[in-house]
């Protein structure tokens, strides 16, 4: 028994030749010179880190980024030697950890940096990318003084090597694009305030690379658009290549029972049949990421769709059936059945919130399986890993 087996009926699919399509596509639609640095965080969006990031740079990427040293780390304990950036901010007594990992890191502040050479001992060559805030808020230098201050230390000090200078974009997904706009003038002004210029100069999500694709400088970070998710519904339509969605989460029926009028169902007891009918109960709850909020939305059975009835629980949930459907039964929550479909974005819409968010969510209780010529290469159960 190990991290390769789970004995739950409840799976999600993670189709890796659509990521290693998504990110071929990317690359043939920016010029020759654009690099793609993979964006492999929380877990690949939810999709499974090391997969994604072997099937990205497989299909052409050289680079990887994350948010925190951990998941750094865990690529490399996948076996990944290619570069890897942590986007996030690190603590300065863990930068030691990071150059033994050959993971660079970004510098947002000059405080932090001054920690850095203060607390870093070691001999490796410390790799580093400068962020710049143009106007996100979020990490990065807006100073001049403050970015030449860096510049200064980083010359000093033969152990720091700048690798990169980057920008991260606000509003790139959004139609109106002055703001966008206003940023990108920032970054090219504030580059200025850099002598000697890194050899990798970023800016651009996977918004910028399909929107402004001559705006990038040499490197596009893809992330929702390797997973075949479009950065917002309003730029749905002007996207320059057709996306492949990766993810799909399914699971089975594992009882069928028929309610007779006016018997309950759940917690609460707030779903009263309304005449005789079937119910099925699908072993998937709100610790799956499959949270209350989804009550009353539809799951695929047998190609149809089927509706969530009562409160969803901690690991199940309840579905009106059509008629008597036997036990085992596939139950679709997000994927094709049949000539239908739920996208994540569907899930994303009935949740009020974005395409992010649903896989992301989608929590390490339900196992990843990933598929290569619609085959099974391999599953990943974190709760069996010890
Ligand atoms: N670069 C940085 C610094 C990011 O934070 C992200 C995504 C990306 C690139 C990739 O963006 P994309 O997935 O739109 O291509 N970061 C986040 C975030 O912090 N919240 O949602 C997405």
């Amino acid at each position: 028994m190990d991290s390769t087996h789970f004995y739950r009926d409840t799976w999600v699919e993670v189709d890796l030749d659509c990521i290693l399509e998504n990110v071929k596509r990317m690359k043939d639609f920016l010029p020759k010179e654009v690099q793609i640095m993979a964006v492999v965080k929380a877990n690949a969006y939810g999709h499974g880190d090391v997969e994604v990031a072997k099937t990205a740079l497989e299909a052409g990427a050289t680079y990887l980024a994350v948010a925190f040293i951990d998941e750094a780390i865990s690529l490399r304990r996948g076996g990944i030697n290619e570069p890897i950036l942590v986007l996030g901010a690190s603590r300065p007594t863990d930068v030691k950890i990071a150059a033994e990992n050959n993971v660079s890191l970004t510098i947002y502040s000059k405080d932090w940096l001054d920690e850095v050479v203060e607390n870093y001992q070691g001999t490796t060559p410390l790799s580093l990318h400068l962020k710049l805030d143009t106007g996100m808020g979020r990490l990065g230098v807006k100073e001049k003084e403050e970015v030449e201050a860096i510049y200064n230390t980083i010359e000093r000090n033969a152990r720091l090597q700048l690798e990169g200078v980057f920008t991260h974009f606000a509003t790139a997904d959004e139609i109106v694009t002055s703001y966008f706009e206003q940023q990108y003038q920032n970054f090219v002004r504030m580059l200025e305030w850099i002598p000697k210029k890194p050899k990798m100069i970023h800016c651009g999500n996977s918004a910028t690379g399909f929107r402004f694709p001559d705006k990038v400088f040499n490197v596009v970070r893809l992330g929702i658009g390797m997973y075949g998710m479009t950065p917002s519904l309003e730029i749905k339509d002007e996207l320059p290549y057709q996306l492949e969605e990766a993810f799909s989460f399914h699971s089975k029926l594992v009882h069928v029972k028929q309610l007779v009028k006016g018997e309950k169902v759940s917690y609460g007891a707030t779903f009263t049949a309304d005449e005789d009918m079937w119910v099925g109960t699908v072993p998937v709850g709100y610790a799956d990421g499959w949270v209350r909020k989804l009550q009353d939305t539809s799951v695929l059975i047998e190609g149809e769709y089927c509706q969530i009835i009562g409160r969803v629980c901690m690991d199940q949930f309840m579905v009106r059936l059509p008629r008597k459907l036997s036990v085992g039964a596939k139950v679709t929550l997000i994927g094709k059945q049949k000539e239908n479909i739920i996208t994540v974005d569907d899930v994303a819409k009935a949740l009020e919130t974005i395409n992010y968010e649903v896989t992301c969510t989608i929590s390490f209780r339900v196992p990843r399986i990933f598929l290569r010529n619609k085959r099974i290469i391999e599953v990943r159960n974190p709760l069996l890993r010890h």
